[in-house]
C-alpha cells in the first residue's frame, strides 16, 4: 500500500509548476508507483487560459474547488466547471481551460505521466512511450 499526503509533497519535484505560472500539479501517483495511473492535485490560478492537448493521453478532472469553464477548440462549445463538475478527455479533444477564480482540480491520467512533463507548445505532454523510459 502506498500512503502519501499532499503535504509530503509540496516543495518537492512532485510538485511542478507550469513555464506559463497558469498551473501547478502535486503529483501524488506517479508512473513509478506501478498503478496505471497517475493521480494529480492541481492548482489553476485565477484568470488564467490554457490551452491543452493531450494527444496521449486520456485525463479525467474533478473540480473540487473554484470555478471556469472549459471549451472544445474543434466545436467552440463551451462547458462551466464548478466544485462537483467532472470532466473527462475521452477523445484526447483539444481544449481551452479557463479559470474563472482558482480552481482545484483532481486529475487522473492514463498512461500515468512520470512527474516531470510540462505542456509544450500544442499543450501536450510527451508520449507513454516515452514515460517508460523512466524519466
Ligand atoms: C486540468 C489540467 O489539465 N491542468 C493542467 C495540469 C495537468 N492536469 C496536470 O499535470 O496535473
Amino acid at each position: 500500500m502506498i500512503v502519501r499526503s499532499l503535504q509530503d509533497i509540496i516543495g518537492t519535484e512532485r510538485d511542478v509548476k507550469a513555464e506559463n505560472g497558469n498551473w501547478e500539479s502535486r503529483r501524488l501517483l506517479l508512473n513509478n508507483d506501478a498503478l496505471g495511473f497517475s493521480l494529480h492535485d492541481t492548482i489553476i490560478h485565477a484568470g488564467t487560459e490554457t490551452l491543452i492537448w493531450y494527444k496521449h493521453h486520456l485525463e479525467a478532472v474533478y473540480c473540487i474547488e473554484g470555478e471556469g469553464e472549459v471549451e472544445t477548440t474543434e466545436n467552440g462549445k463551451i462547458h462551466p466547471i464548478k466544485a462537483g463538475t467532472v470532466y473527462a478527455l475521452n477523445g484526447n479533444e483539444r481544449h481551452l481551460l479557463r479559470a474563472h477564480s482558482t480552481m482545484r482540480m483532481v486529475c487522473v491520467f492514463t498512461p500515468p505521466i512520470t512527474g516531470s512533463e510540462v505542456h509544450d507548445q500544442d499543450g501536450a505532454y510527451r508520449p507513454g512511450a516515452e514515460i517508460a523510459d523512466g524519466q
